[in-house]
């Protein structure tokens, strides 16, 4: 008995995971979806152009004439490349931001920043989920007595937003492998 509550609550704590992960995070992908990290792509006009939020990943994806430095916000104006706080050369790095704030980055690689291959990742606070207008979901109302036929059609508010980089769909994917893992691991052991 006391098998079955357990693994009713492990299941439906891995469910929430799952879902809460994949209502939260979203992956950006650098430069996407016409660019990427390289010195062609605008990629200052990219980053204003997202909204980055705690919990969020960026994701660089790059050839093998590119790295990703981290550097400090003087590093990152002048372009040098001699003390950076972390470097990644083996494409994709993935950047999780946990906190609020600015993080700047840079390629290492030859004169590559200087040709305008930087980018400034500005993270704001989680945000709660607060509903844009128009949008709130209240509570359905009861259904009317046959067709009226004046009541407007009900609003699809299980629509999510489509985010601005299409990577989403493997942090998805990561996310069930990782629970359902989790999962089996936690049954095994009982
Ligand atoms: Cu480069």
């Amino acid at each position: 008995m006391a098998k079955v509550a357990i693994m009713r609550t492990l299941m439906g704590l891995v469910a929430t995971a799952m879902l809460l992960d994949l209502v939260a995070a979203v992956d950006y992908t650098v430069g996407a979806p016409n660019g990427g990290w390289d010195q062609s792509t605008d990629l200052q006009s990219w980053a204003t152009s997202q909204t980055f939020s705690v919990g969020d990943n960026i994701v660089f994806q790059y050839s093998s004439t590119h790295d990703v430095l981290e550097v400090s916000e003087s590093d990152y104006n002048s372009c040098a490349t001699g003390s950076p706080i972390s470097t990644s050369r083996s494409s994709p790095t993935r950047i999780a931001l946990t906190t609020a704030g600015s993080r700047y980055f840079i390629c290492g690689i030859s004169n590559h920043c200087s040709q305008g291959m930087k980018v400034q990742i500005d993270a704001a606070a989680a945000s709660s989920p607060a509903p844009p207008q128009g949008t709130t979901p209240s509570a359905p109302s009861p259904p009317t007595d046959g067709p009226t036929g004046n009541s407007p059609p009900p609003p699809v508010t299980g629509e999510t937003v489509d985010p601005p980089s299409s990577a989403i769909t493997l942090k998805m994917a990561a996310g069930s492998i990782l629970g359902f893992g989790f999962l089996v691991m936690m049954l095994l052991s009982l």
